[in-house]
């Protein structure tokens, strides 16, 4: 059972920035669920979507996997002892946590759960990618490469899955929709404080782009369509297809 996140609790006198370590892997999903409108839909979606485009004796690449909330879904929902998933996390804490749990599933398909920066990475034979709440925590000169050896790593009608916090095309419209989002906290038990100071450290370490630069960028990977299939505020799930 995930504890309960109160990591902003108590008031801080400095608010550092925020890393993926011991403390957030204790809390993680609650924290997740908790903060990201739409989170549990979007991981079943991740299901569905592997149901329809995974194919036998490829593989299946979740990055930025945490606790390995996605990489569960594919395997339950395509069991295929062909394929393999490939989990990957450049954070100790969450790759030591996630071994255990995927550990703890008999599932036939294969994962593979990796500590690595996924810049580090190269893509080969990939029906799937699953990038769930990542590529905003990067920084914006990596992403087009990122997205580019992605492209290049899947097969034909292989799929990207992009999950990402968005910044909405107007300043007024973007300030309405953030207080939305905190009264979504507010009701999910989060105080006024917590969300203020989870706030400022996440101020320059999660950078949301517009819908229009991801479209733009997916344009500019190669992706031939591409869509968005799920949104909850400000939190947006799109698919592109190779
Ligand atoms: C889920 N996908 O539950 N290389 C590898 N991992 C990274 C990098 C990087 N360069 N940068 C950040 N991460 C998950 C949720 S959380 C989203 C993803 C959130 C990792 C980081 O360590 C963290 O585990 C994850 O990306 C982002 O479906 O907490 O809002």
């Amino acid at each position: 059972m995930s504890k309960s996140d109160n990591i902003y609790a108590t008031p801080l006198e400095e608010v550092s920035s925020f890393s993926f370590d011991h403390k957030v892997v204790e809390v993680f999903p609650d924290m997740i669920k908790r903060s990201v409108p739409g989170y549990t839909a979007i991981i079943d979606g991740i299901g569905q979507i592997a149901k329809k485009y995974v194919h036998p004796n490829t593989n299946i690449y979740d990055l930025g996997c945490s606790l390995g909330a996605a990489t569960l879904a594919i395997r339950q929902s395509v069991n295929d002892s062909s394929c393999k998933v490939i989990a990957v996390d450049n954070s100790s804490a969450m790759i030591e946590r996630c071994r255990l749990i995927q550990s703890g599933y008999n599932f036939d398909m294969r994962v593979d759960v990796i500590e690595a920066d996924i810049n580090d990475l190269t893509f080969e034979n990939a029906s799937l990618v699953v990038l769930n709440f990542t590529l905003q925590f990067l920084p914006r000169g990596q992403r087009l490469q990122l997205l580019q050896k992605i492209h290049q790593g899947l097969n034909k009608n292989g799929v990207l899955v992009l999950s990402e916090k968005l910044t909405m095309s107007s300043d007024e419209l973007d300030a309405h929709i953030i207080d939305i989002h905190h009264d979504f906290k507010k009701q999910n038990g989060y105080s006024d404080m917590e969300i203020a100071q989870k706030r400022a450290a996440l101020e320059n370490v999660l950078i949301p782009d517009t819908r229009e630069q991801h479209y733009t960028r997916f344009q500019k990977s190669g992706f031939s369509q591409y869509d968005t299939w799920f949104q909850h505020y400000n939190f947006a799930s799109f698919i592109a297809v190779k």
